[in-house]
C-alpha cells in the first residue's frame, strides 16, 4: 500500500522490490524508508541491514525497510523535514541536530559530560535517555528506546596540530547544524561554520574550513583522512543517533509489527554500540597508516576553557535546573 513508483526506482531496496512486483502475493504490505548520513561500511548501516532483514523475515514479508545511507535522500536538515512530513518514515539523527526541533534533546551532548562509555549507556538507557525521549515525543516524533552510538568526538585539521585550547583560537572549523556545537566552539574562540555532514568532505577538500570534529569511526568510514592531516584526541563530547519514526507511519503499522521492529532495532543498537566502540578504539592505527598524525592533549585544559567562557552556566540556564539535575545525576558529577 505504501509502495510508490519512486520507492521502487531508487536506492538499495530496488532489487528486492522488483521481485515483489512480479509476485504480487509476496509484495510487502508496508514499504518504509530509513535514511542516515553515514557510509554503508559504518557499523550503524551494517547492523541496520541485519535488523531490516530480520524484520522482513519475522513479519512474514509484511514490512520492508529500505536503507538509504550517505544522505542519499537529502542532508540532515532536509531529512528531518521529510521525517516530520512523512516523506521518510525512519531517520537516525544526533540529539544535537535534533535540538533544532527539540531544544532540550541536546543535553546529552554537553562538552566533557561523560567520562566513559559505561556512564554513557547507564545514562542513555536510564533517566537521561527517558527524559530526552519524552521531550522528542512532545514534538510528535517516535524515538526507539535504545540510542545508537556515534562516539566520543575528536578534532581534525588540515593545517596544524591541535595541542591546547589556544590552538583552537580563530580556527576555521565545521560544526553540524546545532546551537550547542556553535556555542562550544565559539567558547573555544574558534570560528565555527555550520555545515551538514553531506557537504563536509567537499568543504574540507576545497578549504572552506580547515577542520572538523567527529569520532574516528567516521574519519575512517567517510574517508576524512584524505582531506585532513592532524587529529587531536580531545574526547570533547559524546554523540549518538536517536532512531526516529514518523508518528503517523509508526501508528499505521499493526501492533505486532511495531513490536517486531522495536525489538530488532533495539537489539541491533546494542550490537552496534559494541562495534562502534571497538572501531573507535582500533582505527587510529589505520588512520595513521593513511597519513594522519595524532596528538593527545590535556583534556582538562579544554574543559577549563569552556568553564571560564561561561559555557556550562549558559547551558544550565537554557536547559533549566530540572534537566541539568538529571544530567549531573547521570554523570555523577557537578558540571562547570
Ligand atoms: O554531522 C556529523 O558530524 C555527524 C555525522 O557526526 C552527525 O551526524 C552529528
Amino acid at each position: 500500500m505504501n509502495i510508490t513508483r519512486r520507492t521502487m526506482l531508487v536506492g538499495t531496496g530496488a532489487i528486492a522490490l522488483g521481485a515483489a512486483i512480479h509476485t504480487k502475493a509476496r509484495a510487502a504490505e508496508f514499504t518504509y524508508k530509513f535514511a542516515n548520513n553515514l557510509q554503508p561500511a559504518h557499523p550503524l548501516n551494517v547492523r541496520l541491514q541485519e535488523a531490516t532483514a530480520k524484520i522482513l523475515e519475522e513479519t512474514g514479508g509484511r514490512l520492508q525497510i529500505n536503507v538509504f545511507p550517505a544522505s542519499q535522500l537529502g542532508n540532515d536538515t532536509e531529512t528531518l523535514s521529510q521525517l516530520r512530513n512523512g516523506a521518510t518514515e525512519f531517520f537516525s539523527l544526533s540529539p544535537l541536530i535534533l535540538s533544532t526541533l527539540v531544544p532540550n534533546a541536546a543535553i546529552s551532548g554537553i562538552g566533557f559530560a561523560f567520562p566513559d562509555y559505561e556512564t554513557v549507556w547507564k545514562a542513555m538507557d536510564g533517566e537521561l535517555g527517558a527524559y530526552s525521549r519524552a521531550e522528542i515525543e512532545k514534538k510528535g516524533l517516535v524515538p526507539m528506546e535504545k540510542i545508537w552510538d556515534n562516539g566520543f568526538r575528536q578534532i581534525t585539521s588540515s593545517n596544524k596540530p591541535i595541542n591546547s585550547p589556544e590552538d583552537l583560537k580563530g580556527f576555521k572549523i565545521r560544526v553540524p547544524p546545532s546551537p550547542l556545537w556553535q556555542s562550544m566552539f565559539t567558547a573555544f574562540g574558534s570560528s565555527p561554520t555550520t555545515i551538514n555532514f553531506a557537504e563536509v568532505y567537499t568543504a574540507l577538500s576545497t578549504g572552506i574550513v580547515d577542520g572538523q570534529e567527529n569520532p574516528l569511526a567516521i574519519a575512517s568510514t567517510s574517508k576524512l583522512y584524505e582531506v585532513q592531516k592532524h587529529c587531536a584526541m580531545t574526547n570533547h563530547m559524546w554523540d549518538g543517533f536517536w532512531f526516529l519514526a514518523n508518528k503517523t507511519a509508526w501508528e499505521t503499522l499493526p501492533e505486532d509489527i511495531r513490536e517486531i521492529v522495536a525489538k530488532n532495532l533495539n537489539a541491533s543498537a546494542v550490537d552496534q554500540r559494541a562495534d562502534t566502540e571497538k572501531l573507535n578504539e582500533t582505527v587510529r592505527e589505520e588512520l595513521t597508516k593513511n597519513g594522519m598524525s595524532f596528538t593527545d592533549p590535556d583534556k582538562d585544559a579544554f574543559r577549563q576553557t569552556l568553564k571560564s567562557a561561561g559555557f556550562y552556566a549558559d547551558w544550565k540556564g537554557k536547559f533549566g535546573d530540572d534537566a541539568w539535575a538529571i544530567l549531573e545525576k547521570a554523570v555523577g558529577a557537578s558540571l562547570g
